[in-house]
């Protein structure tokens, strides 16, 4: 049995429970909670020595790093696929979750939001720091949404949920918690609303995950 090791509200693991149940595959939720700093222990970080979440059982292997273990997913487990056929429109895809993964989430890290309120001597969330980032790559990535005329308006590219949608639907829910004005991305509002029709979404949503509050 696949087991990862995730946190309810980490994006990065948020991502890889959307692309399992993408994949509609099997798997073992591995509480790893960050408030408690479970990941900075020997246990875990003997599977993940750089001690970030998540980290995924497979095939007899530990694999970390979402982008890795969710590529993973996609050779091991080639249907329904997460990309695209055409190796052009493979980097589009590609280029959009990456346009979050690189260059949104990392940004926005708790252990980079605990060294931008270190520097500055706030003792809260650095809303506008967080805001800046989720709202710099949103637009980007509505324009890129507006322009394309042949994709389905409930699906980032083509039309099936894939890969993009991985790395979005968590991003979103963290500018949600946030607090991020999300009125100036229709096309992403739209895209959000219909993937939370789906089972595949919805069992990975953070709320109803066993290590939720409340669960
Ligand atoms: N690039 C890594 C980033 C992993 C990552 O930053 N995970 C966060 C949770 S979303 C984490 O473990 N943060 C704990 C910390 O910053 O101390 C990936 O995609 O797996």
């Amino acid at each position: 049995m696949i087991k990862l090791w995730n946190y309810f509200r980490s994006g990065t693991s948020h991502r890889v429970r959307i692309a399992l149940n993408l994949k509609g595959v099997e798997w073992q939720y591995q509480p790893l909670n960050l408030v408690e700093r479970q990941h900075k222990e020997r246990a875990y970080l003997d599977l993940n020595p750089q001690g970030l979440a998540p980290a995924i059982e497979i095939d007899g292997e530990i694999l970390f790093q979402s982008p890795a273990i969710i590529e993973y997913l996609e050779e091991r487990f080639p249907e329904p696929s997460l990309l695209p056929d055409d190796i052009i429109s493979r980097a589009q895809v590609r280029a959009m979750a990456m346009l979050i993964g690189c260059d949104i989430h990392p940004l926005n890290n708790l252990r980079v939001l605990n060294a931008v309120k270190a520097l500055t001597g706030q003792d809260t969330p650095p809303l506008d720091w967080i805001a800046r980032w989720i709202e710099e790559g949103f637009s980007a990535l509505e324009t890129l949404l507006a322009r394309d005329e042949n994709r389905n308006p409930n699906i980032c590219f083509g039309t099936t949920h894939g890969l993009v949608e991985c790395y979005l639907i968590p991003q979103i829910y963290a500018a949600n918690r946030f607090k991020v004005d999300m009125n100036p991305y229709p096309l992403i509002r739209q895209i959000d609303q219909a993937c939370s029709k789906l089972p595949a979404f919805q069992n990975a949503h953070p709320d109803v995950q066993p290590d939720a509050p409340g669960q």
